[in-house]
């Protein structure tokens, strides 16, 4: 196992984690993002996520697309939520009126990196400061995302983070996957199975109506094997009239809780986490998606695992916690494990 180290533009830099198995996991500490997860199929090596070639492709076009997610991931209803009685507002999008992703946030910045060599896997560990006060969230936050990856192909996201005061914290990992390898097609013939039993329902501006609904009987149900095309065909019986998923699901703690398998049948996405939910976006862009890899971005050109608790837990707070304190340490861990058909 190896890492190569590149220059990403920007002042960033590319890390090419190399398994025995020729699978190769890039990185970059623009974003703390994952920008590329390559497997050899047949012997040739397909891409199984959306990225772009270079720090400045994801400023200018997409800052989500792969990135780590924080302080908060997903939309804090009217930027407020409190702590202990005390309320708080972060920053707003003026054309929303909610926070979205921390708001300008962790996506953007240039974390600090560390490479890291273990018997088993190799790993580059990012770091960053987020002050007190940032985008209006309080405590000074020290957060880490490390990316591993194995010779059993599992990509491992591993958080932790520390605070000088009661705060919010509810990160994730904003990659999409498009088995094919080929941005341009959609992913209608990728197969889902998630142990979800429950998904949050969501208005037309995707905030939490408060609902927890049965997947059982509804488009949603993915506790079998279902073509995504057949959720697309199914998805206007929803309510926030949404084309396609943007929805946190509730997961059970069967593992993996969800797998995703490409058309060809010969790549698979297993999903474990600790989080009790994932939130998944099937990349609804219409035709305004950017031109990626020299491919302009099918509707529905990829498909989000966002493991975190379901956003609205700041108006529900039954649904979970996202407080973290100074004397509490915090650690969840996400993988992604690919499995290649010999
Ligand atoms: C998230 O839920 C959101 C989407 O609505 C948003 O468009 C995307 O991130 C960028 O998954």
């Amino acid at each position: 196992m190896e890492i190569i180290k590149k220059d990403f533009g920007k002042k960033a830099n590319l890390f090419i984690l190399k398994n025995d198995k020729g699978t190769e996991l890039a990185v970059s500490d623009q974003g703390a993002r994952v920008v590329s997860l390559k497997v050899l199929v047949d012997g040739k090596q397909r891409e199984t996520i959306l990225g772009f070639d270079s720090a400045d492709e994801y400023l200018a076009k997409d800052p989500f697309i792969g990135s780590s997610v924080g302080r908060f991931a997903g939309r804090i209803k009217n930027g407020k939520f409190s702590i202990d009685g005390e309320e708080y507002q972060v920053s707003i999008d003026p054309e929303t009126g909610h926070n979205l992703h921390g708001g300008y946030g962790f996506d953007k910045y240039i974390w600090q990196a560390a490479e890291k060599k273990e018997a088993d896997r190799v790993s580059v560990v990012f770091t960053l400061e987020s002050k007190d006060g940032d985008e209006g969230f309080p405590g000074n936050l020290s957060v880490a995302v490390t990316y591993s990856l194995t010779n059993d192909n599992e990509w491992i996201i591993h958080y932790s983070a520390t605070t000088d005061q009661a705060t919010i914290y509810n990160p994730t990992n904003h990659v999409y996957f498009n088995l094919t390898g080929d941005p341009s097609q959609s992913i209608d013939e990728h197969t889902l199975q998630m142990n979800a039993d429950r998904y949050v329902e969501v208005d037309g501006d995707v905030i939490p109506t408060g609902n927890l609904v049965a997947v059982q009987g509804t488009a949603f149900d993915f506790t079998h094997e279902k073509k995504m095309s057949e959720l697309f065909a199914g998805v206007a019986s929803e309510a926030s009239g949404i084309d396609g998923l943007d929805h946190p699901f509730l997961l059970t703690t069967d593992t993996p809780q969800a797998t995703l398998i490409s058309p060809d049948k010969k790549v698979t996405i297993e999903m474990t986490t600790d989080d009790p939910s994932v939130v998944v976006f099937t990349a609804n862009f219409g035709d305004g998606g950017p031109v990626m890899r020299g491919h302009k971005l099918a509707d529905h050109g990829g498909i989000t695992m966002e493991t975190q608790v379901p956003p609205g837990v700041t108006d529900y707070p039954e649904w979970g916690s996202v407080v973290i304190r100074p004397d509490e340490a915090f650690e969840k861990e996400t993988v992604f494990k690919v499995v290649v058909e010999d």
